[in-house]
């Protein structure tokens, strides 16, 4: 199967600080996405939703998003290991998780998970480098530029109360780690690619184990039969397929632990003592419009995060910061994790715009103009890098 080029990916520019718009897949020295086929474990994706980069590698296209809760058919999807076959999903009750780390450590089933009581949260769920494509800097990995991210509906089973019935956490936890299980091929070292996560012990309050994204049994592409999923937290903290869950004193060895996913200067290498990509942070995006529009009363429209607290505000500029206006939000307030589409309509005569947004949270954090480069090209939430040119006509 192929489809046809999407005309929007080649469309879109953005505005990069202090210098002129550049297109954001096609910056020379970058790669540009494939037009590849979709990988068959996510063939029920739309094609002209996604950007497919390499078969563990979708993203969402920018035009794609918007809306309170994205659709399964447009999420991205990120494996740094070849997904595991469709047939693990074929009895989600009978999937087994290792539970360690507790006063009674065993296994149950995901069955017998589901009987401890259900909850359903909404959250956001992106890729720590989605903004990538963004830096200055070469930076290695996907360049993803806002479609590495969705608000989805996560509903599953509290890990507390996981814990609890295996007779509360053991002395001297300090970390909650989750294993992936993906299968490690034979004579390889698993903590050299084997994905498992360690996020501080009061993730507690909010870590679970789901089972259903937005309403449907996990879809392998999204970690079915079960995943841990930690609302506010980046996505690689999401362990898909998740076999063992560990209330452990240290982080885990694994590489993707040690040394990935650290926040360091450009040219550094990744060390335990780097800050590791944990909660998300205030950020806001626009999804339209993107390209050249008629002149008059125009409607912009985007969406914007919170991180861990609740987004409360976002504004519009359509001068490059200049001058802001304050936009209103067009979906519920679905709690502190979610995204919210928001909307501001705009007189915009025949001109060249630089639209960007800015958004602020409970806590008071409010999106930063520029964000520092960082080696692997982590976390970018600066407004002025996420802005969009058009030329209204
Ligand atoms: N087991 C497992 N879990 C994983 C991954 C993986 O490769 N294997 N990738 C992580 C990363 S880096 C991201 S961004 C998210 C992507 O989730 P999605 O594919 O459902 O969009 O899953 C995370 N959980
Ligand atoms: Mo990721």
């Amino acid at each position: 199967m192929s489809y046809p080029i999407n005309r929007r990916r080649f469309l879109v520019t953005t505005a990069a600080a202090g210098t002129a718009a550049a297109t954001v897949q096609l910056t020379p020295g970058r790669a540009a996405a494939q037009d590849g086929e979709l990988p068959d474990f996510a063939s029920f994706k739309t094609p002209d939703d996604v950007m497919v980069w390499t078969g563990n590698t979708i993203e969402t296209e920018r035009g794609a998003q918007g809306g309170s809760i994205t659709g399964l058919s447009s999420l991205f999807v990120r494996n740094n290991l070849p997904a595991p076959p469709q047939s693990i999903t074929d009895d989600p009750d009978g999937w087994v998780i290792e539970i360690d780390g507790v006063a009674n450590p065993g296994s149950m089933t995901l069955g017998d998970i589901k009987r401890l009581g259900v909850i359903t949260v909404s959250s956001v769920l992106q890729c720590s480098g989605n903004g990538r494509a963004f830096f200055g800097h070469e930076t290695s990995g996907t360049q993803w530029s806002v479609g590495a991210a969705g608000n989805v509906v996560w509903t599953g089973v509290p890990l507390n109360a996981v814990i609890a019935a295996m007779g509360g956490p053991a002395d001297g936890a300090n970390f909650i780690t989750g294993t992936g299980g993906e299968e490690i091929p034979a004579g390889l070292d698993p903590n050299t690619i084997m994905v498992e996560r360690s996020i501080p012990i009061g993730a507690l309050d909010q870590a679970m184990i789901a089972f259903e994204v937005n309403g449907e049994p996990l879809p392998v592409a999204h970690g079915g039969p079960a995943r841990m999923v930690t609302p506010g937290y980046f996505g690689v903290n999401n362990v898909k397929y998740v076999k063992k869950v560990a209330l452990t004193a240290e982080e885990s060895q694994a590489k993707i632990q040690q040394s990935g996913y650290r926040v360091r200067e450009v040219g550094a290498g990744g060390a335990p003592d780097q800050p590791s990509m944990y909660e998300m942070v205030v950020k806001s995006w626009i999804t339209t419009p993107l390209v050249d529009v008629q002149s008059g009363k125009i409607l912009i429209e985007g969406v914007a995060m919170g991180g861990v607290s609740t987004v409360t505000g976002v504004e519009v500029s359509t001068d490059g910061g200049a001058t802001w206006q304050a936009a209103d939000f067009t979906g519920p307030d679905t709690g502190p994790f979610s995204w919210r589409p928001f909307a501001l309509m705009a007189d915009m005569p025949a001109g060249q715009y630089e639209l960007a947004s800015r958004a602020t949270n409970e806590a008071g954090d409010t999106q930063p103009e520029d964000f520092p480069p960082n080696h692997r090209g982590y976390g970018h939430n600066g407004w002025r890098d996420h802005a969009v040119l058009v030329t209204v006509v």
